[in-house]
Parts: C-alpha cells; sequence; structure tokens
C-alpha cells in the first residue's frame, strides 16, 4: 500500500480493496497502470461512434454523453432503452472492445471474486462539468448473474449509492481516476447515480471525466 498526492486532494490510498455491499467493491486505483491506454482507446471509438446526448422514454436530454463499444451497445430514445448491435448514427456496428478494455475487466471482476467475467457490452460516458447521472438500477440486462465493472477516468466524481428501493438511504464515495467498482450478486440491482462532477483539468482527459461501464448483457 502506498499514498499519492497528485491531484491536490487528500493523500489517497492505492490498492486498498472498500467493500461497499455484500457482492460490491471499490478498487482503488486498480486501473491507474492501464488509465492511459485506456484514454487512448476510448478517444479511437469516439472518433468513430462519437458520444452523443440520448434521450429518455420521458422526453428528458441526458447531461451525460455516452457511446458504446463492444458485441453490444446500450441506447436510449423515446421508445425505450435497450441494447442493439448497431450504432444508430452511423448503421455500423459500435466499435470492437479493444483488448486493453477486455483484460482490464475481467482482470477487476476477478479481484472482487467474480471469476471468468467476459463481457458483450462496454457503455463509455463522457461527463462535462455539471454532469449528473441520476439514480437508476441497471436492469436491461438479461445476464443479472454477471457482475458490472465501472472504471473511472478522468475528474473526480461522487458516486451514490442507494439501496434495492429509490426512497433508500444513499452513500457517498468519491471516485478517482483509476478507480474501478466491481458489483454483482445482492448487489447487483442497487440504485445508484453520479453528483454533478465539478469542474477542473485532468493531464489524460482535459475537463471531463470519463466512465467504463461493462456488462454481460446476453447469457
Ligand atoms: C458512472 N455508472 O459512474 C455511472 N452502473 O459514470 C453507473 O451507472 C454504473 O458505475 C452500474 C454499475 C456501475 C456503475
Ligand atoms: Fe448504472
Amino acid at each position: 500500500m502506498f499514498t499519492l498526492d497528485l491531484f491536490g486532494d487528500l493523500p489517497r490510498s492505492i490498492g486498498e480493496r472498500r467493500q461497499l455491499g455484500p457482492g460490491a467493491w471499490l478498487l482503488e486505483g486498480f486501473a491507474l497502470a492501464r488509465a492511459k491506454a485506456l484514454v487512448e482507446a476510448v478517444q479511437a471509438i469516439e472518433a468513430q461512434s462519437p458520444p452523443r446526448h440520448l434521450v429518455t422514454p420521458g422526453g428528458f436530454t441526458m447531461s451525460v454523453a455516452m457511446t458504446n463499444c463492444g458485441r453490444l451497445g446500450w441506447n436510449s430514445d423515446l421508445k425505450g432503452y435497450r441494447y442493439g448491435p448497431l450504432d444508430p448514427l452511423s448503421g455500423q456496428p459500435w466499435p470492437p472492445m479493444p483488448e486493453v478494455f477486455v483484460k482490464l475487466a475481467h482482470d477487476a471482476a476477478e479481484a472482487a471474486g467474480y471469476a471468468a467475467f467476459d463481457p458483450d457490452a462496454c457503455l463509455i460516458n463522457s461527463y462535462a462539468p455539471g454532469a449528473r447521472l441520476s439514480l437508476h438500477q441497471d436492469k436491461d440486462e438479461q445476464d443479472l448473474a454477471a457482475p458490472i465493472v465501472s472504471v473511472s477516468l478522468g475528474l473526480p466524481a461522487v458516486f451514490l449509492f442507494g439501496g434495492a428501493h429509490r426512497s433508500d438511504p444513499v452513500e457517498r464515495y468519491s471516485l478517482q481516476h483509476g478507480d474501478v467498482v466491481v458489483w454483482g450478486g445482492e448487489d447487483r440491482l442497487r440504485f445508484h447515480g453520479v453528483a454533478p462532477v465539478k469542474a477542473g483539468e485532468h493531464p489524460l482527459t482535459g475537463g471531463r471525466r470519463l466512465n467504463l461501464t461493462f456488462r454481460k448483457v446476453n447469457r
């Protein structure tokens, strides 16, 4: 264990594993050594399938901009939420999942006790200052036995971690560049969200926060 103070934040432990719930872990700094390769891969994906502000079925435009890679991508419009093989903007398949993504998702899941995680979808969220994600459950996946692996890059954010019901109390965790959250099992359907991202500058991502969430959609 050692600490770093790169971003003027409190001294921060790397390699610490914090248990957030019976099936949920925060792996501090787990992706740090691969962060540069991950951000470069995101930039290549975005050149093919640019981040876009999706509309919810309720008619709201999301403040987070989204794109995807992998066999399936998540999409939202007035008709609903769904996963599909094609980027609706280009009509082409989503860009393939880079090897550095596949390996990181597998390794992080394993470190949290989930063996043989083999995601078929990676949602890439891009947060400009002020962007947020309201409380939601991830339940559009067919395979709820597999965990979700979530990687934070660039600007920090406060992660809101609720319970099984929308009205349950919410815990707040600071997510820093390189942190990975893995959750599954009993925690798989907990409500969660992201508080509005504060403005800042990060050497790898500039003025934004990136989040990769890896999912296994199809069994
Ligand atoms: C984010 N993450 O951190 C949004 N969902 O930008 C999620 O919505 C999320 O981090 C399911 C599992 C892990 C997550
Ligand atoms: Fe989510």
